[in-house]
């Protein structure tokens, strides 16, 4: 099974691929927290996208690209994955697709976590406090908004149109937002 989630910054992408791969045994990609764990280690990579981050922008597409191709043959083997943060432009999106197919695989689910802007920025003040992000604070944040209305929102039509987009109710706990994934995934 290889399920994207999607959804604005701050939806709980993270929160809920976490849930799925200690649940399932999935591999998490997650597009953020690599670019993350480059910038902590101080790689040639890390350097070149900090201030990306902190602006709240989209590091290149040949890159995020990279990173994902460099994992799915872990994902492979772990019988799936889930996509978090990824793909963000229809460029990404069209990528992956080339990349599944070559490798006789597909994506199977797109979840889309639907939330509203004023619980993602409350949810933006919470783990600025909880993690100390670079990218968590207000201005930032509608800076990702933008960026996400402009280059991300496109990819609901693209996977409308596969139809494997299900629409998943964000604005709840946790576990109900959980208990809406599972009912999408029919497990
Ligand atoms: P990401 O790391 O993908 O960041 P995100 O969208 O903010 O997080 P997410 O939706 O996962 O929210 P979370 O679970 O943490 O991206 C960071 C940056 O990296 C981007 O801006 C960009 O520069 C770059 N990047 C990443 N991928 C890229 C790509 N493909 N292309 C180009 N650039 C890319 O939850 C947020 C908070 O809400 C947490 O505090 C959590 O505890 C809380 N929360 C979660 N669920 C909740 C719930 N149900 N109720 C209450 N609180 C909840």
């Amino acid at each position: 099974m290889n399920v994207i989630l999607f959804g604005p910054p701050n939806a709980g992408k993270g929160t809920q691929a976490k849930r799925l791969v200690s649940e399932y045994g999935w591999v998490h990609l997650s597009t953020g927290d690599m670019l993350r764990a480059a910038r902590a280690a101080g790689t040639e990579l890390g350097k070149q996208v900090a201030a990306i981050i902190d602006r709240g922008d989209l590091v290149s597409d040949e890159i995020v690209i990279a990173l994902i191709e460099e994992r799915l043959p872990e994902a492979e083997k772990a019988g799936g994955a889930v996509f978090d943060g990824f793909p963000r432009t229809i460029a990404q999106a069209r990528a992956l697709d080339r990349l599944m197919e070559s490798r006789g695989s597909q994506i199977d689910k797109v979840i889309r976590l639907k939330v509203d802007r004023e619980e993602l920025t409350r949810r933006v003040e919470k783990r600025a406090r909880e993690e100390g992000r670079t990218d968590d604070t207000v201005e930032v944040f509608k800076n990702r908004l933008d960026t996400y209305e402009a280059e991300t929102k496109p990819l609901i039509p693209y996977y409308a149109g596969q139809e494997k987009l299900v629409n998943v109710d964000g604005m709840g706990s946790v576990d109900e937002v959980a208990a809406g994934i599972d009912k999408a995934l029919g497990r």
